[in-house]
Protein backbone atom coordinates (compact mmCIF):
# COMPACT_ATOMS: atom_id res chain seq x y z
CA UNK A 1 0.00 0.00 0.00
CA UNK A 2 1.47 3.27 -0.73
CA UNK A 3 2.33 5.47 1.58
CA UNK A 4 -0.37 8.96 1.79
CA UNK A 5 1.88 11.67 -0.05
CA UNK A 6 -0.41 14.71 1.47
CA UNK A 7 -0.59 17.92 -1.39
CA UNK A 8 1.06 19.83 1.73
CA UNK A 9 3.67 18.00 1.95
CA UNK A 10 3.87 17.56 -1.79
CA UNK A 11 4.31 21.17 -2.68
CA UNK A 12 6.70 21.50 0.23
CA UNK A 13 8.77 18.69 -0.92
CA UNK A 14 8.82 20.26 -4.67
CA UNK A 15 9.69 24.12 -3.19
CA UNK A 16 13.36 22.74 -3.19
CA UNK A 17 13.13 22.30 -7.23
CA UNK A 18 12.69 26.21 -7.45
CA UNK A 19 15.95 27.93 -6.94
CA UNK A 20 15.88 30.89 -4.76
CA UNK A 21 11.91 29.79 -3.38
CA UNK A 22 11.03 32.20 -0.90
CA UNK A 23 7.90 29.82 -0.06
CA UNK A 24 5.39 32.29 -1.11
CA UNK A 25 4.58 30.03 -4.00
CA UNK A 26 3.94 26.97 -1.62
CA UNK A 27 2.01 29.52 0.54
CA UNK A 28 -0.12 30.40 -2.36
CA UNK A 29 -1.04 26.67 -3.43
CA UNK A 30 -1.99 25.80 -0.40
CA UNK A 31 -3.99 28.68 0.39
CA UNK A 32 -5.99 27.80 -2.87
CA UNK A 33 -6.23 24.16 -1.56
CA UNK A 34 -7.82 25.68 1.43
CA UNK A 35 -10.55 27.29 -0.44
CA UNK A 36 -11.21 24.34 -3.06
CA UNK A 37 -12.05 22.39 0.26
CA UNK A 38 -13.97 25.58 1.80
CA UNK A 39 -16.11 25.53 -2.13
CA UNK A 40 -16.04 21.97 -2.31
CA UNK A 41 -18.66 21.62 0.94
CA UNK A 42 -20.83 24.20 -0.45
CA UNK A 43 -20.89 22.71 -3.69
CA UNK A 44 -21.52 19.32 -2.11
CA UNK A 45 -24.69 19.87 -0.55
CA UNK A 46 -25.77 22.97 -2.78
CA UNK A 47 -28.82 20.92 -3.58
CA UNK A 48 -29.74 21.04 0.13
CA UNK A 49 -29.46 24.95 1.21
CA UNK A 50 -30.73 27.56 -0.45
CA UNK A 51 -27.99 28.25 -2.53
CA UNK A 52 -29.47 26.88 -5.44
CA UNK A 53 -30.61 29.02 -8.26
CA UNK A 54 -29.52 32.36 -10.34
CA UNK A 55 -28.06 35.54 -8.16
CA UNK A 56 -30.14 37.48 -10.36
CA UNK A 57 -26.86 38.97 -11.25
CA UNK A 58 -24.62 39.14 -14.77
CA UNK A 59 -21.17 38.73 -14.95
CA UNK A 60 -19.23 40.83 -16.93
CA UNK A 61 -19.32 38.27 -19.53
CA UNK A 62 -23.00 38.61 -19.80
CA UNK A 63 -23.93 35.06 -18.59
CA UNK A 64 -26.53 35.00 -15.28
CA UNK A 65 -24.34 34.09 -12.22
CA UNK A 66 -25.38 31.10 -9.97
CA UNK A 67 -24.91 32.02 -5.92
CA UNK A 68 -22.45 29.53 -6.07
CA UNK A 69 -20.49 31.08 -8.75
CA UNK A 70 -20.17 33.97 -6.15
CA UNK A 71 -19.75 31.79 -3.06
CA UNK A 72 -16.42 30.08 -4.71
CA UNK A 73 -15.45 33.87 -5.69
CA UNK A 74 -15.67 35.18 -1.78
CA UNK A 75 -14.39 32.02 -0.47
CA UNK A 76 -11.31 32.22 -3.08
CA UNK A 77 -10.76 35.89 -2.54
CA UNK A 78 -10.88 35.88 1.05
CA UNK A 79 -8.10 32.96 1.16
CA UNK A 80 -5.84 35.03 -1.12
CA UNK A 81 -6.52 37.80 0.54
CA UNK A 82 -5.18 36.49 4.10
CA UNK A 83 -2.57 34.56 3.05
CA UNK A 84 -0.09 37.95 2.36
CA UNK A 85 1.29 35.64 -0.48
CA UNK A 86 -0.73 37.58 -3.16
CA UNK A 87 -0.91 41.07 -4.61
CA UNK A 88 -4.11 41.09 -7.06
CA UNK A 89 -6.84 38.76 -8.12
CA UNK A 90 -8.45 38.94 -11.11
CA UNK A 91 -11.82 36.64 -11.52
CA UNK A 92 -14.72 36.38 -14.31
CA UNK A 93 -17.00 37.19 -11.58
CA UNK A 94 -15.49 40.41 -11.06
CA UNK A 95 -14.78 43.20 -13.88
CA UNK A 96 -11.52 44.80 -13.00
CA UNK A 97 -8.95 42.67 -11.14
CA UNK A 98 -8.77 43.98 -7.06
CA UNK A 99 -5.16 44.90 -6.18
CA UNK A 100 -4.53 43.49 -2.02
CA UNK A 101 -2.72 45.03 0.55
CA UNK A 102 0.39 43.92 2.06
CA UNK A 103 -0.31 41.99 4.73
CA UNK A 104 2.07 42.35 7.54
CA UNK A 105 4.06 45.28 4.93
CA UNK A 106 5.08 41.77 3.42
CA UNK A 107 5.48 42.45 -0.23
CA UNK A 108 4.18 39.78 -2.57
CA UNK A 109 5.17 39.22 -6.04
CA UNK A 110 2.55 36.84 -7.25
CA UNK A 111 -0.75 37.60 -9.15
CA UNK A 112 -3.47 35.75 -9.44
CA UNK A 113 -6.22 34.49 -12.21
CA UNK A 114 -9.46 32.46 -11.86
CA UNK A 115 -13.00 31.09 -12.97
CA UNK A 116 -13.99 30.27 -9.35
CA UNK A 117 -16.55 28.10 -10.87
CA UNK A 118 -16.48 27.04 -14.93
CA UNK A 119 -19.73 25.16 -15.75
CA UNK A 120 -22.09 26.76 -13.21
CA UNK A 121 -24.80 26.25 -15.16
CA UNK A 122 -24.51 22.69 -14.48
CA UNK A 123 -25.05 23.10 -10.67
CA UNK A 124 -28.62 22.75 -10.18
CA UNK A 125 -28.84 19.81 -12.48
CA UNK A 126 -25.59 18.23 -10.17
CA UNK A 127 -23.27 17.67 -13.01
CA UNK A 128 -19.73 18.19 -12.18
CA UNK A 129 -18.27 21.91 -11.98
CA UNK A 130 -14.64 22.82 -11.60
CA UNK A 131 -12.58 25.82 -10.46
CA UNK A 132 -9.24 27.57 -12.58
CA UNK A 133 -6.78 28.93 -11.71
CA UNK A 134 -3.33 30.64 -12.71
CA UNK A 135 -0.38 32.33 -10.96
CA UNK A 136 1.80 35.20 -12.50
CA UNK A 137 5.10 36.91 -11.02
CA UNK A 138 3.92 40.67 -11.02
CA UNK A 139 5.88 42.59 -13.85
CA UNK A 140 4.92 45.79 -12.36
CA UNK A 141 7.16 47.81 -9.80
CA UNK A 142 6.82 45.99 -6.65
CA UNK A 143 6.87 49.10 -4.42
CA UNK A 144 3.42 49.77 -5.92
CA UNK A 145 -0.09 48.09 -5.88
CA UNK A 146 -0.54 45.86 -9.09
CA UNK A 147 -1.26 46.91 -12.55
CA UNK A 148 -3.02 45.16 -15.24
CA UNK A 149 0.04 44.50 -16.96
CA UNK A 150 0.59 41.86 -14.15
CA UNK A 151 -2.63 39.73 -15.53
CA UNK A 152 -2.42 40.41 -18.87
CA UNK A 153 1.20 38.31 -19.37
CA UNK A 154 1.07 35.83 -22.08
CA UNK A 155 0.44 31.89 -20.47
CA UNK A 156 3.79 31.18 -21.50
CA UNK A 157 4.78 33.53 -18.25
CA UNK A 158 2.32 31.41 -15.67
CA UNK A 159 4.25 30.23 -13.07
CA UNK A 160 1.96 27.75 -11.99
CA UNK A 161 -1.41 27.16 -12.93
CA UNK A 162 -4.81 23.93 -11.94
CA UNK A 163 -7.99 23.20 -11.54
CA UNK A 164 -10.19 22.24 -8.48
CA UNK A 165 -12.85 19.44 -9.91
CA UNK A 166 -15.49 19.02 -7.77
CA UNK A 167 -17.36 15.35 -9.52
CA UNK A 168 -17.84 12.00 -8.40
CA UNK A 169 -14.75 12.82 -5.62
CA UNK A 170 -12.80 16.44 -5.51
CA UNK A 171 -9.22 16.25 -7.46
CA UNK A 172 -7.09 19.52 -8.04
CA UNK A 173 -4.93 18.98 -10.33
CA UNK A 174 -2.06 21.34 -10.90
CA UNK A 175 1.82 22.23 -12.39
CA UNK A 176 4.44 24.56 -11.70
CA UNK A 177 6.00 23.84 -14.79
CA UNK A 178 7.59 20.57 -13.59
CA UNK A 179 4.58 17.99 -14.93
CA UNK A 180 1.24 17.64 -13.25
CA UNK A 181 -0.09 16.04 -11.03
CA UNK A 182 -3.38 14.99 -9.10
CA UNK A 183 -4.86 15.03 -5.52
CA UNK A 184 -8.17 13.54 -4.61
CA UNK A 185 -9.69 15.05 -1.56
CA UNK A 186 -10.15 12.76 1.55
CA UNK A 187 -12.98 14.07 3.15
CA UNK A 188 -12.47 11.97 6.09
CA UNK A 189 -8.82 13.45 7.25
CA UNK A 190 -9.62 16.62 5.15
CA UNK A 191 -6.63 16.46 2.96
CA UNK A 192 -5.97 16.41 -0.70
CA UNK A 193 -3.70 13.33 -1.45
CA UNK A 194 -1.66 12.09 -4.07
CA UNK A 195 -3.49 9.99 -6.39
CA UNK A 196 -2.35 10.84 -9.94
CA UNK A 197 1.09 11.06 -9.96
CA UNK A 198 2.78 12.88 -13.38
CA UNK A 199 0.18 12.69 -15.44
CA UNK A 200 0.97 12.45 -19.30
CA UNK A 201 -1.43 12.98 -21.71
CA UNK A 202 -2.27 9.94 -24.29
CA UNK A 203 -1.09 10.70 -27.78
CA UNK A 204 -4.41 9.86 -29.11
CA UNK A 205 -7.86 9.39 -27.76
CA UNK A 206 -11.23 7.35 -28.56
CA UNK A 207 -13.18 10.68 -27.97
CA UNK A 208 -13.87 14.38 -29.39
CA UNK A 209 -15.50 16.84 -27.24
CA UNK A 210 -17.60 19.94 -28.71
CA UNK A 211 -21.29 21.18 -28.10
CA UNK A 212 -22.52 19.44 -31.70
CA UNK A 213 -25.57 21.25 -31.88
CA UNK A 214 -23.21 24.00 -33.30
CA UNK A 215 -22.01 22.08 -36.24
CA UNK A 216 -24.18 23.79 -38.81
CA UNK A 217 -22.22 27.13 -37.10
CA UNK A 218 -19.06 26.32 -37.56
CA UNK A 219 -16.56 26.88 -40.36
CA UNK A 220 -16.11 24.46 -43.22
CA UNK A 221 -12.98 23.11 -41.92
CA UNK A 222 -14.33 22.29 -38.60
CA UNK A 223 -17.29 20.56 -39.82
CA UNK A 224 -14.29 18.48 -42.03
CA UNK A 225 -12.77 17.75 -38.75
CA UNK A 226 -15.67 17.15 -37.15
CA UNK A 227 -16.77 14.61 -39.94
CA UNK A 228 -13.64 13.05 -39.78
CA UNK A 229 -13.54 12.11 -36.35
CA UNK A 230 -17.11 10.48 -36.51
CA UNK A 231 -15.21 8.69 -40.02
CA UNK A 232 -12.97 7.80 -37.36
CA UNK A 233 -15.72 5.94 -35.26
CA UNK A 234 -14.54 8.59 -32.29
CA UNK A 235 -17.25 8.76 -29.47
CA UNK A 236 -18.46 12.61 -28.95
CA UNK A 237 -18.10 13.06 -25.22
CA UNK A 238 -19.18 16.81 -24.31
CA UNK A 239 -20.48 17.91 -20.67
CA UNK A 240 -20.81 21.19 -20.94
CA UNK A 241 -18.35 21.98 -18.05
CA UNK A 242 -14.79 22.33 -19.67
CA UNK A 243 -12.91 21.27 -16.27
CA UNK A 244 -14.78 18.31 -16.69
CA UNK A 245 -14.18 17.49 -20.61
CA UNK A 246 -10.66 19.03 -20.29
CA UNK A 247 -10.07 16.38 -17.05
CA UNK A 248 -11.33 12.71 -19.01
CA UNK A 249 -8.89 13.75 -22.15
CA UNK A 250 -6.02 14.92 -20.06
CA UNK A 251 -6.46 10.82 -18.83
CA UNK A 252 -7.71 9.31 -21.70
CA UNK A 253 -6.42 11.38 -24.30
CA UNK A 254 -9.29 13.01 -27.03
CA UNK A 255 -9.30 16.80 -28.56
CA UNK A 256 -11.94 19.09 -26.83
CA UNK A 257 -12.83 22.12 -29.55
CA UNK A 258 -14.64 25.12 -29.29
CA UNK A 259 -14.27 27.39 -32.47
CA UNK A 260 -15.54 30.17 -33.51
CA UNK A 261 -19.60 30.81 -34.34
CA UNK A 262 -21.95 33.72 -35.01
CA UNK A 263 -22.81 33.89 -31.52
CA UNK A 264 -19.22 33.97 -30.23
CA UNK A 265 -17.15 35.53 -33.61
CA UNK A 266 -13.95 35.42 -31.26
CA UNK A 267 -14.70 32.00 -29.34
CA UNK A 268 -16.97 31.96 -26.29
CA UNK A 269 -14.46 30.64 -23.64
CA UNK A 270 -11.79 33.28 -21.89
CA UNK A 271 -8.17 33.26 -22.62
CA UNK A 272 -6.88 34.89 -19.10
CA UNK A 273 -8.64 32.36 -16.27
CA UNK A 274 -9.94 29.40 -18.48
CA UNK A 275 -7.81 28.73 -21.46
CA UNK A 276 -4.51 29.81 -20.50
CA UNK A 277 -4.36 27.43 -17.19
CA UNK A 278 -5.84 24.88 -18.95
CA UNK A 279 -3.30 24.83 -21.69
CA UNK A 280 -0.58 25.60 -19.48
CA UNK A 281 -1.65 22.03 -17.87
CA UNK A 282 -2.67 19.99 -20.75
CA UNK A 283 0.95 21.01 -22.55
CA UNK A 284 2.78 19.87 -19.14
CA UNK A 285 1.10 16.94 -19.62
CA UNK A 286 2.60 16.41 -23.38
CA UNK A 287 -0.54 18.17 -25.29
CA UNK A 288 -1.19 21.03 -27.25
CA UNK A 289 -3.60 23.68 -27.02
CA UNK A 290 -3.98 26.11 -30.46
CA UNK A 291 -6.61 28.23 -31.57
CA UNK A 292 -8.36 27.13 -34.54
CA UNK A 293 -6.66 30.03 -36.19
CA UNK A 294 -3.84 27.87 -35.38
CA UNK A 295 -2.19 30.17 -33.43
CA UNK A 296 -0.68 28.68 -29.68
CA UNK A 297 -2.76 29.27 -27.00
CA UNK A 298 0.00 30.69 -24.85
CA UNK A 299 1.65 32.51 -27.13
CA UNK A 300 -1.87 34.86 -27.17
CA UNK A 301 -1.34 37.93 -26.04
CA UNK A 302 -4.47 39.32 -23.95
CA UNK A 303 -5.63 42.66 -24.39
CA UNK A 304 -8.53 42.46 -21.43
CA UNK A 305 -9.05 40.23 -18.94
CA UNK A 306 -12.30 38.76 -20.15
CA UNK A 307 -11.18 38.35 -23.66
CA UNK A 308 -12.65 35.03 -25.86
CA UNK A 309 -10.78 32.53 -27.65
CA UNK A 310 -11.47 29.81 -29.99
CA UNK A 311 -9.60 26.78 -28.98
CA UNK A 312 -8.34 22.98 -29.92
CA UNK A 313 -6.98 21.51 -27.01
CA UNK A 314 -5.84 17.63 -25.89
CA UNK A 315 -3.73 14.93 -27.06
CA UNK A 316 -1.04 15.82 -29.12
CA UNK A 317 -1.81 13.91 -32.53
CA UNK A 318 -5.64 14.97 -32.87
CA UNK A 319 -4.75 18.57 -32.62
CA UNK A 320 -2.00 17.67 -35.09
CA UNK A 321 -4.85 16.51 -37.47
CA UNK A 322 -7.12 19.06 -36.62
CA UNK A 323 -4.51 21.72 -37.53
CA UNK A 324 -4.06 19.71 -41.11
CA UNK A 325 -7.71 19.71 -41.60
CA UNK A 326 -7.74 23.84 -41.12
CA UNK A 327 -4.94 24.17 -43.51
CA UNK A 328 -6.54 22.19 -46.01
CA UNK A 329 -10.46 23.39 -45.80
CA UNK A 330 -9.90 27.10 -44.44
CA UNK A 331 -11.01 29.45 -46.95
CA UNK A 332 -8.60 31.86 -44.90
CA UNK A 333 -5.90 33.85 -47.26
CA UNK A 334 -3.31 32.58 -44.37
CA UNK A 335 -3.97 29.16 -45.39
CA UNK A 336 -4.23 29.73 -49.16
P1 LIG B 1 -21.85 25.75 -24.54
C1 LIG B 1 -19.56 26.73 -19.17
O1 LIG B 1 -20.53 27.76 -19.24
C2 LIG B 1 -18.47 27.04 -20.18
O2 LIG B 1 -17.88 28.26 -19.88
C3 LIG B 1 -17.45 25.91 -20.21
O3 LIG B 1 -17.24 25.32 -18.96
C4 LIG B 1 -18.04 24.94 -21.20
O4 LIG B 1 -17.06 24.14 -21.86
C5 LIG B 1 -18.76 25.86 -22.19
O5 LIG B 1 -19.04 27.07 -21.50
C6 LIG B 1 -20.05 25.27 -22.70
O6 LIG B 1 -20.58 26.18 -23.65
O7 LIG B 1 -22.03 26.91 -25.50
O8 LIG B 1 -21.47 24.46 -25.27
O9 LIG B 1 -22.99 25.55 -23.60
Amino acid sequence: MNRIVTLDEFIIRRQKDFPFASGELTGLLRDIGVAAKIVNREVNKAGLVSILGVAGQENPSGESVQKLDLYANEKLIDCLKNSGECCGIASEELEDFIPIQPVASKTSKYVVVFDPLDGSSNIDVNVSVGTIFGIYRRVSDPESPCKMEDFLQKGTELVAAGYVLYGTSTLLVYSTGRGVNGFTLDPTIGEFCLSHRDIQIPPRGGHYSVNQGYYLKFDVEMRRYIDHCSDMNLGLRYIGSMVSDIHRILLNGGIFLYPNTRKYPQGKLRLVYECNPLSFIVEQAGGKAITCQLERILDLSAEHLHQRTTIAIGSPGMVDEMKAFVERYSAAPSFR
